[in-house]
């Protein structure tokens, strides 16, 4: 039974070492919205110039979020590299920022009537309440196949596009197992299975394709399969807790979502308090998955982000 009171089940506060991080974070979202910023500026998108189909991109491209996407990719390439490297000169870049579109893309289509119906999205109006649905869906529709011939700028391994196409195309299969399952009688299986498509798969693609991209031997992909997947999972269950822990001012989106659609979630399975050690023991195995890498300090940190997000 889900008891939304139980502080227990709160997230962690921050430690110090989780606040200096949130520093960094800053450092790394402030630079990925500058390139998002410039490439939708300049980018191949010149046919849509001046258009409103382009305001409507910009919208919701250059409208926050956190670029976990992105930022994993570029913390996975600096891990596998052993060094830091600027933002600009991340050899993961092109996928990273590919990654992003991708997602808003997800996010605009997720938000329209005819999908999740919500007004509310990173704090601002929903894309279709500002454009109209034929324009938010035509947004959508850019962010699918603009972002496949942004990556193929970086000339990455035929592999690396196959399995970044996979994962969005496991992304829209995870939203249609959602839309199709019962309300009631889902089970664990069924639920894990869509979010593992829907939440884990551009997740995962973020993580292992930068470290293809930069030539990762097999010992680091399989360490960044399994630290993607862990952290995936418990992204999903984190998320699950917010939805019924934080507001809507907090979160940026409807909060109390997933109960209103009497949606199966993580919490309505195990409780909040199951949930939120999962979701801490999930986080353990993933940092642990990353031993095999030595330079791995800022993915593991990131790791302890997802579990003591607040939106
Ligand atoms: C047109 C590309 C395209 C896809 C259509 C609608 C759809 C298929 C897929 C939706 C998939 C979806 C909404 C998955 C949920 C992912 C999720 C947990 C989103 C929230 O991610 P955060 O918390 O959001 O990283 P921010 O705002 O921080 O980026």
């Amino acid at each position: 039974m889900l008891d939304l009171n139980n502080s227990n089940a709160r997230i962690k506060p921050m430690t110090v070492e989780e606040t200096s991080l949130k520093v960094t974070l800053a450092d790394y979202k402030s630079a990925i919205d500058l390139e998002l910023t410039e490439l939708l500026e300049n980018s191949k998108l010149d046919n849509l110039a001046q258009s409103q189909l382009l305001q409507s991109i910009q919208y919701s491209v250059s409208n926050g979020g956190k670029r976990l996407r992105p930022i994993l990719s570029l913390m996975t390439a600096e891990a596998i590299q052993s060094k830091e490297i600027p933002v600009r000169d991340n050899p993961a870049l092109k996928l990273a920022l590919a990654v992003e579109l991708v997602h808003c893309g997800s996010l605009i289509h997720d938000d329209l009537p005819c999908m999740d119906d919500d007004d509310l999205r990173r704090g601002k109006s929903t894309n279709h309440k500002v454009f109209g649905e034929a324009i938010a869906l035509l947004a959508g529709d850019t962010l699918l196949c603009y972002p496949i011939q942004l990556l193929l700028e970086a000339k990455p391994q035929a592999e690396v596009i196959n399995e970044f196409i996979e994962a969005i195309k496991d992304m829209i299969a995870g939203q249609a197992m959602d839309l199709e399952l019962p309300e009631q009688q889902v089970s664990m299986t069924q639920m894990q299975s869509m979010q593992e498509l829907k939440t884990g798969a551009l997740l995962r693609a973020s993580v292992v394709l930068a470290a293809k991209m930069v030539g990762a031997n097999q010992v680091q992909i399989d360490a960044l399969e399994n630290y993607s997947s862990k952290i995936g999972l418990a992204f999903q269950i984190v998320d699950d807790i917010l939805d019924v822990t934080a507001s809507t001012e907090q979160l940026g989106k409807t909060a109390a979502k997933d109960i209103e659609q009497n949606k199966a979630t993580y919490v309505k399975f195990y409780g909040l308090d199951k949930a939120g050690i999962m979701a801490e023991e999930l986080i353990g195995q993933a940092k642990a998955a990353l031993d095999v890498i030595p330079n791995s300090e800022k993915l593991k940190a990131l790791a302890d982000y997802v579990l003591s997000r607040q939106n």
